[in-house]
């Protein structure tokens, strides 16, 4: 088969402990919140302040249904102004749900925490991959991930979830968010992780205005060039609210025409350069954003293919 400008060149997998992901193509990452107080989708699975398991369950089936590739399940709200939970707190959020779901459904699992001890349990108890806004900087955290031997998320943020909005500044946001991630990533394989079980991620709206926010969607490109697989997270964002005016419920299209964009950003860049390292869009509207990736992917095919003939 000839590669064209729409395949990657070499097709690549991430090894997720028991499981395998295909990146070949862009993965859809769904959103799980077991928080009371996430920005968007808060309470939700929440009943008599407790994380509601039948509803969770149900929520991850439809995802699965809608084509979620990875269920990302988080116990800290990272909202703008949040407050922090304690280690118990989001032990008791994520590890039932963890169980159910992995009782009940065969589904590629990620956990979304920076904390040492819910890394090891969530990995006890056989999760796939690790995903931290905090880049594993936390006390103990690095050690936990490689001990767990499961892939890792490393995402850029300035500051901390209370007050990273209050006034984001930098002098070059790309260079800056790249620094760190490229420190990071550095830090990971320094402690024995394998550069391909690294995904990097600029963190959109995590200390960040819109002009950030901006700025790095315009620089993928340097980020598809450090080689790593990338984790890209616009959806129902304070971004896409400022684009659009609009409330968190009235975000949908622009989340998905922002993901989609990300998406055919990233795919010209790995043609042009062949780099064979993947993609995941972290979203809450699966069906939509699959819908979306599916019609570009199938065009994009067809046009190959009559290129080739
Ligand atoms: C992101 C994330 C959130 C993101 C990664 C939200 C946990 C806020 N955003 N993880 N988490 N990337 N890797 O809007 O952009 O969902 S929480």
């Amino acid at each position: 088969m000839v590669a064209g400008l729409f395949t990657f060149m070499n097709a690549m997998t991430l090894i997720c402990g028991t499981k395998t992901l295909d990146l070949s193509r862009p993965a859809v990452m769904a959103i799980v919140n077991v928080t009371p107080d996430s920005f968007s989708d808060g309470g939700q699975l929440y009943s008599d302040e407790k994380v509601d398991l039948d509803k969770s369950l149900r929520a991850v089936e439809s995802m699965l249904a809608e084509g979620a590739d990875i269920i990302d399940i988080g116990g800290e709200s990272t909202r703008p102004g949040a407050s922090p939970v304690t280690t118990q707190q989001e032990l008791d959020r994520v590890l039932p749900v963890v169980e159910a779901i992995k009782a009940r459904f065969d589904a590629l699992i990620s956990v979304d925490t920076s904390t040492a001890e819910v890394i090891t349990a969530a990995a006890g108890a056989g999760v796939h991959l690790i995903n931290d806004v905090r880049a594993l900087q936390r006390e103990g955290a690095l050690e936990a991930a490689v001990a767990a031997s499961l892939p890792v998320c490393l995402m850029h943020m300035q500051n901390q979830p209370k007050s990273m909005q209050s006034n984001p500044a930098y002098t070059d946001v790309v260079t800056e968010v790249l620094d760190f991630l490229q420190q990071r990533k550095q830090a990971c394989l320094t402690a024995g992780i394998a550069s391909e079980q690294i995904l990097l991620d600029p963190g959109f709206g995590f200390g960040k205005t819109l002009q950030h926010n901006l700025a790095l969607v315009a620089a993928l490109d340097r980020f598809v060039d450090t080689g790593q697989s990338l984790l890209l997270g616009v959806s129902r964002k304070t971004m896409i609210g400022q684009l659009l005016d609009s409330n968190v419920d009235d975000r949908l299209i622009g989340s998905v025409t922002m993901a989609l964009l990300m998406a055919q950003s990233v795919a010209e860049r790995r043609a042009q350069t062949g780099c064979s390292s993947g993609m995941i869009l972290r979203v809450h509207d699966v069906r939509q954003t699959v819908e979306a990736l599916t019609v570009w992917q199938r065009t994009m095919d067809f046009k190959e293919e009559i290129n080739n003939l």
